[in-house]
């Protein structure tokens, strides 16, 4: 039996974003110059544009927005992730999607976790990309073995994470004063070690296989990277970055600026080179690493397996016309192909709805509640004749490619090794010990719940008559 008075899920997630966004702006001073900036144009859109602040009003989104981010971790072993999902469940965090990043020379494959369902996902949308090494990538044996025997020796949890987790799992809950303390104990997998745990020559040798061995391998835990505020309108805040002694990368990855957002856009700065001291003896030698950075979103349209696949043809299509260079050097090149490609992409939300390319929820409209004596149950009709109205569902995931895009930019990473794409859902799952949900299947049920609430509305009001 549930106990009333344990805090919900959703609370612990809220005070967990909330403590994380803390201590990363306290770490990374960048990082509130960056909120700030969103903040600003977040609120200088919803004064210009009435009807996106009417739509997410009505649609109880507006007070999300500003809470909003997502973070990500690099995590080393199999046992790391089972009992990171075990973390996150307790916090009301799924795991949703597969992503193979392999196929874009970075060794990992990852997942996102989140929140699932309208209305948690209204409370506080937390999410954690939670990228594991794939240690069977590097070539090299011995290293391979060596970075396994380094992995094997740390643990990135401390002794009363593992408790409350259990506690938790065995109450079906936390009261509040383990709440707290379970929320103070999970940040600290998450802090930053300005000690790495191994020598400058280990390290080096982890950095020559791949940037991301080194930066996995040579810590005590999986720092947070980067925490992303979502914003309503990237390409102001990435005009507006460099005043503020922020440099983003050249362009901006997704799809190209539009009237209806769809799926996601990113931009981030380069990772900072920190002060960093390596073993050495019986003592310490300093040096530096990379790993954080700074990144923002702007989320648009979740979109159908159908409208996901236009997407991808259109993006595969702008990049074999012009690959943006890590450079910046035909960003304006690139930005101009990718608007061109995307005409083929309809601008409208009936547009796109009509299409069958993007997921709505559905609502009634004034008429709609005052209506009565509806005797059909077709939701176009409904729509058409003015009872009902729909709204674009808010894209809660990740882009494979504009992941990479991250990983490359911000590891600063020219060479960019090559590895065989070999992607390995299944493996990552039975290291996770649990599958990962489908994206598709989640949004199409928030919109069928939709649907159904308003068919059902409607036949009360006829059955009441
Ligand atoms: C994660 C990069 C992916 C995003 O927003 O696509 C990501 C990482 O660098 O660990 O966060
Ligand atoms: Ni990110």
């Amino acid at each position: 039996m549930r106990d009333a008075a344990f805090v919900s899920s959703d609370d612990i997630r809220a005070a967990f974003s909330a403590a994380m966004s803390a201590m990363y702006r306290a770490e990374v001073p960048a990082y509130g110059t960056l909120m700030e900036l969103v903040a600003e144009a977040n609120a200088s859109l919803l004064t210009t544009d009435k009807g996106l602040r009417k739509s997410l009003e009505d649609t109880d989104t507006l007070e999300r927005v500003s809470q909003e981010r997502h973070g990500a971790i690099r995590l080393g072993t199999p046992a790391e992730l089972a009992m990171m999902r075990r973390v996150f469940a307790v916090m009301g965090m799924f795991p949703v999607g597969y992503y193979d990043l392999s196929t874009a020379g970075v060794p990992v494959h990852a997942t996102a976790f989140r929140p699932v369902g309208a209305e948690a996902l209204s409370r506080n949308p937390f999410r954690v990309f939670t990228s594991l090494l794939r240690i069977d990538l590097i070539a090299d044996e011995g290293l391979r073995a060596e970075a396994q025997r380094i992995l094997a020796e740390r643990r990135i949890f401390t002794d009363n994470a593992a408790r409350l987790t259990d506690l938790a799992e065995k109450q079906g809950g936390l009261h509040r004063e383990d709440a707290d303390r379970f929320v103070a104990e999970i940040l600290e997998t998450f802090r930053w070690h300005d000690r790495a745990c191994v020598s400058v020559e280990m390290y080096h040798r982890l950095h020559q296989a791949h940037r991301l061995v080194a930066d996995v391998v040579s810590f005590r835990g999986p720092h947070i990277n980067h925490l992303t505020p979502r914003t309503l309108d990237i390409d102001a805040v990435q005009l507006g970055m460099p005043a503020h002694g922020i440099l983003p990368k050249a362009v901006v990855e997704g799809p190209p600026s539009r009237h209806c957002p769809i799926l996601l856009r990113q931009t981030s700065f380069k990772a900072l080179d920190e002060p960093v001291s390596f073993k050495s003896g019986e003592g310490w030698t300093e040096g530096s690493h990379t790993a954080r950075f700074g990144e923002i979103e702007q989320r648009g349209i979740a979109l159908t397996p159908k409208g996901r696949a236009l997407y991808d043809r259109l993006l595969e299509a702008t990049r074999a016309i012009v690959r943006p260079a890590a450079d910046g050097s035909n960003a304006a090149e690139y930005v101009a192909a990718l608007s061109r490609t995307f005409e083929a992409f309809p601008d409208t939300w009936e547009g796109i709805r009509a299409a069958g390319l993007g997921y709505f929820t559905y609502s009634l409209t004034e008429r709609g509640q005052k209506a009565n004596g509806i005797h059909h149950d077709d939701i176009d009709q409904l729509v058409a004749q003015g009872y009902v109205r729909f709204d674009p569902i808010v894209y809660e995931d990740f882009l494979p490619v504009s992941a990479a895009g991250i990983f490359q930019s911000n590891l600063g990473d020219e060479a960019g090794q090559d590895f065989v794409a070999s992607p390995n859902q299944q493996r990552f799952e039975t290291a996770l010990g649990a599958s990962v949900l489908d994206e598709f299947e989640h949004y199409a049920a928030i919109e069928q719940a939709s649907i159904e609430n308003c068919l059902r509305a409607l036949r009360g009001l006829q059955a009441a008559e």
